[in-house]
């Protein structure tokens, strides 16, 4: 198939409040409760956007072809943004021959539908963009399942009134299922196979947890990495374990979720695990559908958090990232910071870093900081070491029960008069937060 051709639309406003991944009624009253707290946030500009939304277009194998920013106050409720507008855009993209319009913001059924009938291509919002590199790049069962779950959930709402235009789209990116099957547009078939597929994501589900359950009847603690897509998770992992996952330029090149074991200087043994890279705005039927992997990061000892210290937008895709962690509730692990990539960056730049209790610069490709960065792991560990206790909690604490659910290894359990009784094994920092409930 030709290489699509892609035309960018972006926006040059804050994004509404319902596009923000926290649920924004509890970060408003945050807002309100501390006026004095600046902005502290970084946040993407339009530009920055867009610049990002490019290497996602390319990642799904578009070629662009042209790109426009456009500035308003507000979006238009009909087509985002404005009749006017969109007609110069169509004219645009018409005259650079685009097969595709992408936009930079999310689109609802009747945006999407009402710029559809002006321009003579297939219009593409930035989730479906996501969704659709989600679909070319999974490899493994779950991961299919997942993704086409998320795609179909996405594109339910969005049929009404419309099966027949899209059933006569064709391939082509935003269209493409998991393994290059074309997606169905027939609404009963897809509310068939939503429910065919949540099925199969739990059954496949159970059998991990059980693998897992095999896996920790031995000792090893977990360490995830974890990051912003294209930080560098995949390289670092590698260089680390001397495993071959695929290392790429293009964006969420991982999706499926690799373990590896690595001895550490002490030579305690650990388990690394290689995860999805985390972007802005995450569209929520991904993380949700995407939780089973993320499951890794949560039962994780260690969280070791993979920046792109080379990229001008560092600063802002730490913040998405540790916003995320926060969604996942592990935002209070033992948490080291790497920056990669400072083989890029000026050696006077690089000559002024240095490294501190909670950072390390490293480099990945040119295996500059990994020893540090192994030593400090280890340390880390060492600290958090885990050991046995007794705890007696009454049924009611249901936040500490889920902090041992995920951090303990639990041996043995008894539920008397409303409180549970356990024997369990659990690091340094979590006996801490249970030590109400320890008994001696
Ligand atoms: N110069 C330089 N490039 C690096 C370094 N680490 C990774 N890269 C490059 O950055 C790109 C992304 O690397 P990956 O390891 O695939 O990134 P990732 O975080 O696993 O990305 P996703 O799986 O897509 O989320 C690749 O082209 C790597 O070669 C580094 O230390 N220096
Ligand atoms: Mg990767």
């Amino acid at each position: 198939m030709r290489q699509e051709r892609a035309f960018l639309v972006g926006l040059d406003y804050r994004p509404s409040r319902r596009d923000s991944r926290l649920t924004s009624g509890v970060q408003a009253a945050r807002d309100a409760a501390s006026p004095s707290r600046p902005t502290s946030q970084p946040k993407f500009s339009a530009e920055e956007s867009l610049e990002e939304l490019r290497d996602l277009a390319i990642s799904a194998g578009a070629e662009i072809v042209g790109e426009i920013l456009q500035h308003r106050d507000k979006p238009d409720p009909a087509t985002l943004i404005g009749k006017g507008k969109l007609e110069e855009i169509a004219g645009a993209a018409a005259s650079s021959d685009a097969d595709l319009l992408l936009f930079d913001h999310d689109l609802t059924a009747s945006q999407q539908r009402n710029i559809e009938k002006v321009v003579n291509a297939r219009v593409i919002d930035r989730t479906q963009l996501i969704l659709d590199i989600f679909a070319t790049h999974a490899r493994t069962r779950e991961g299919q399942l997942q993704v086409e779950l998320a795609q179909l959930e996405y594109m339910l709402p969005r049929l009404a009134g419309r099966g027949i235009e899209m059933s006569q789209l064709g391939g082509g990116i935003g269209t493409r299922g998991p393994g290059e099957t074309q997606l169905e547009t027939d609404r009963r078939k897809i509310n068939r196979r939503i429910r065919h597929l949540q099925q199969q994501i739990e059954n496949v589900r159970r059998i991990r947890s059980q693998q897992r359950q095999r896996r920790e009847s031995v000792p090893v603690a977990t360490v995830a990495l974890v990051g912003y897509t294209n930080a560098g998770k995949s390289t670092l992992f590698n260089a680390l374990t001397k495993a071959t996952v695929l290392e790429s330029p293009r964006m969420f090149a991982t999706l499926d979720p690799t373990l590896r074991s690595v001895a550490l200087p002490s030579k305690r043994k650990i388990l690394l695990s290689d995860t999805v890279g985390f972007i802005r705005n995450l569209p929520h039927t991904l993380v949700s559908s995407f939780r089973a992997t993320l499951e890794e990061v949560q039962r994780a000892a260690l969280i070791v958090h993979v920046s792109d210290a080379s990229s001008p937008l560092s600063a802002e895709q730490d913040a998405q990232v540790d916003e995320v962690l926060k969604e996942l509730e592990v935002a209070n692990k033992p948490t080291l910071h790497v920056k990669n990539k400072v083989d890029l960056l000026p050696s006077k730049q690089r000559d002024s870093l240095r490294d501190d209790a909670a950072t390390v610069h490293v480099s990945a490709v040119k295996g500059i900081g990994l020893t540090t960065l192994l030593d400090r792991i280890d340390q880390v560990l060492s600290e958090d070491a885990p050991s046995r206790v007794r705890l007696h909690i009454p049924q009611k604490e249901g936040k500490a029960l889920a902090m041992l659910e995920a951090r303990a290894r639990i041996y043995a359990r008894e539920y008397k008069d409303g409180a549970v009784e356990l024997e369990a094994e659990i690091p340094e920092s979590l006996a801490r937060k249970l030590k109400t409930w320890l008994v001696s």
